[in-house]
């Protein structure tokens, strides 16, 4: 890729430009949990976004999107992003820079990725970190990987409308090759914790079908969380986020909280624990025991947090009875997208082979499998 849309740009804008790459994510555990300032446990993967980028002494500034075979032109003094286009994402970076006084000129722009659709792998994330650290190369702004990531988040809240959490850009602008990141998103720290799977694999399973309520019940959960916080800190004064408090500490006060809000909170405190849970036993070499977490995650996801759907509950059910998988899950925001699996490696065309059947037979459309390797974060390659 990196080649193609260097010669590409070459000839459409006559001159060679800076390339920067973003990669996706995935989560290994730890879903919901950013937004209340919990604990994730991502890393970035080999696919991602490519971002090509020179001045071009123009008062506009042109962009090119390969995916898309379209290009787009704006006023780089002056204009507003077009929500739900790609060209969003560009500008979206852009407004908040100008905003915090970085200086400009007109530059060009191709963009290009190799990030399966649809997979629940964070390409909005990818797109927005490679585009920060593209800008901040061109134009010397020094931005860091953590205030790209923060600009990044405050894209998707502003112009595509879901109040996320830090985890995916951060993940993207910070991996690293066979390391997850145990991220507290109170600090916006993380520790790099070494991914040794042996004999094992990370496969995700895209359910391919993405519910059209994914975005505004993401919104929800976020709010349900904000509210059972608020009525939470007349018996906690000194919590700040559901991070804050154990589940027996909860426990104690449930007739506080409506039927609806309780198992929501029960969810990302638990979910907190089971990062932490998880972390040890990664490093440790207990597969068996991080296998079992991912079990407990998706049954909390879909139980407590009602954040799955029948394909993803399907697919990490029939995946969970595999012999050779020692764990399944939904990965990501929820209502589509796809289960992380770990499994052993010799079993995947197996597997394959049994889970697109079963799939087929019940949704009437096959899955697809996608085994990730964990890569380098954001950096520019040329
Ligand atoms: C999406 C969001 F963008 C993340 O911030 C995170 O909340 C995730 O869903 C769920 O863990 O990917």
């Amino acid at each position: 890729m990196k080649t193609k849309l260097f010669e590409l740009f070459l000839k459409t804008f006559e001159s060679a430009p800076i390339i920067a790459f973003a990669p996706g994510r995935i989560n290994l555990i730890g879903e919901h949990t950013d937004y209340q300032e919990g604990f994730v446990f991502p890393a970035a993967v080999q696919f991602g976004i490519w971002v090509g980028i020179q001045k071009n002494n123009l008062p506009f500034s042109r962009l090119y999107s390969l995916d898309f075979d379209e290009e787009f032109t704006f006023d780089w003094k002056s204009f507003s992003p077009k929500k739900g286009h790609w060209s969003t994402y560009v500008m979206g970076f852009l407004a908040q820079l100008k905003q915090a006084g970085y200086p400009f000129e007109g530059f060009d722009m191709m963009i290009g990725g190799d990030i399966p659709v649809g997979a629940g792998l964070s390409s909005s994330a990818a797109l927005s970190v490679s585009i920060g650290t593209a800008l901040s190369e061109l134009f010397d702004l020094n931005l860091s990987p953590l205030s790209i990531s923060k600009y990044a988040q405050n894209s998707e809240h502003q112009y595509a409308g879901v109040n996320c959490g830090i985890m995916d850009p951060y993940a993207s602008a910070f991996g690293k090759i066979n390391q997850a990141l145990l991220l507290d998103c109170r600090s916006n720290q993380h520790q790099e914790i070494p991914v040794d799977l042996g004999e094992y694999s990370l496969l995700l399973v895209n359910s391919n079908v993405k519910h059209s309520l994914a975005d505004s019940a993401y919104n929800h959960r976020r709010a349900a969380c904000e509210e059972s916080v608020e009525i939470l800190k007349e018996s906690f004064p000194g919590i700040q986020s559901l991070r804050d408090l154990k589940n027996l500490d909860l426990e104690k006060v449930e007739e506080l909280l409506t039927s609806s809000l309780f198992p929501k909170a029960k969810h990302i405190i638990t979910e907190c624990e089971r990062v932490h849970t998880a972390a040890h036993a990664l490093e440790s070499g207990n597969l068996i025991e991080f296998g079992k977490l991912l079990n407990a995650s998706h049954q909390s996801l879909s139980e407590e947090y009602e954040v799955s759907c029948a394909e993803l509950d399907f697919l990490a059910e029939k995946a969970q009875i595999f012999p050779g998988v020692l764990g399944s899950r939904m990965m990501g925001g929820g209502f589509g997208g796809c289960t992380i699996n770990l499994i052993k490696t010799t079993v995947i065309s197996d597997f394959e082979e049994k889970i697109k059947t079963s799939y087929c037979d019940q949704f009437g459309m096959e899955p697809t499998l996608i085994q990730v390797s964990i890569s380098e974060g954001a950096k520019i390659v040329t």
